[in-house]
């Protein structure tokens, strides 16, 4: 009978799912530095992560498909310690992930939220992810029961970061680390793509989560932890001085940029052994 065996045959391959709560887990750990780390290293630690930075538990099908998007210019120290806490962090999760770095080329002003736009089409192009993380480069988690995964509600994440006091600054903050599904990130038409230098774009973001009929999800101040690498407002990434006329228009603007609106061109798109580099031309401001 050919379709008892064909049946066979697929049952062979396919894996359990993975238990509702990982085994894995650990919680809480110690993030330090250490100084001479290479990303060779961090590869060699990770010997089940496959070209671009995409990894599934060996052993059984994961409930999760979590692609990391990660805003990046010029902060290759930042992004080695991130890597070689968060590959370990999301196995421990039991995912299937991938983490994609969305690279603005060349010096003009940078653009955080417009990268954010360009990572999760480019993202979504190559996986039907579930789930996505838009990750600041210097944030490393402290607690693996942060799960990174997707709730009913945008989620932030990033609640409790050591430059705060491990508090929430304000009760709109939506900085550092959120994850929607697609379905959240479309109706809110994606983030902003005209705040162009440091600061306001968070706020944006936060806002368009509510003047679309959203509310925010958070995980406990105990586990939503992490720790901000030190560094200077970077070149290239001065203070915004039009964000906040631009926050007094957000109700009035969202509809119309975002993702529906959002013109990039891609340079290049690099499957290196720990992350999946996309170059992008975001273009100036108007
Ligand atoms: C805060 C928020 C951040 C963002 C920013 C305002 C926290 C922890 N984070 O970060 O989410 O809202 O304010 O824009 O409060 N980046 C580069 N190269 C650059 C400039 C920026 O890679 O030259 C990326 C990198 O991923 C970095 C992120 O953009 O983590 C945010 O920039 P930042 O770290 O300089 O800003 P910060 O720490 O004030
Ligand atoms: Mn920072």
């Amino acid at each position: 009978n050919l379709s008892l065996l064909t049946k066979g045959l697929a049952n062979e391959d396919s894996l359990p799912y993975c238990p509702q709560k990982s085994p894995l887990i650990n919680g809480p750990f110690h993030v330090t530095f250490p100084s001479g780390l290479t990303l060779a290293q961090v590869e060699r630690k990770n010997p089940l992560v496959v070209r671009g930075g995409r990894y599934r538990p060996p052993n059984c099908e994961s409930h999760h498909r979590t692609a990391i998007i990660i805003p990046h210019r010029n902060r290759e120290q930042h992004l080695k310690f991130l890597l070689y806490y968060l590959h370990p962090f999301l196995q421990r999760q039991q995912l299937n992930y991938g983490i994609y770095i969305i690279h603005q080329a060349g010096n003009y002003t940078f653009n955080r939220a417009k990268l954010m736009n360009v990572g999760f089409r480019e993202a979504m192009r190559e996986e039907d992810w579930d789930c996505l993380f838009f990750h600041d480069v210097d944030l490393i988690p402290e607690d693996d029961r942060n799960t990174y995964t997707c709730e009913a509600h945008p989620k932030h994440a990033a609640i409790a970061m050591d430059k705060f006091g491990y508090k929430l600054p304000y009760k709109m903050y939506f900085g550092g680390v959120s994850a929607l599904t697609p379905q959240q990130y479309l109706r809110m038409n994606g983030f902003p793509n005209n705040y162009w230098g440091w600061g306001g774009e968070d706020d944006d973001i936060g806002l368009r989560v509510s003047l679309s009929g959203m509310l925010i999800s958070r995980p406990s101040l105990t586990v939503g932890r992490y720790k901000m690498i030190k560094h200077k407002l970077d070149k290239g990434n001065e203070e915004n001085p039009r964000r906040f006329n631009m926050l007094a228009k957000t109700r009035h603007t969202w509809r119309n940029d975002g993702m529906n609106s959002v013109q990039y061109e891609v340079l290049s798109r690099e499957y290196l052994p720990l992350y999946t580099n996309i170059t992008v031309n975001v273009g100036t401001q108007k």
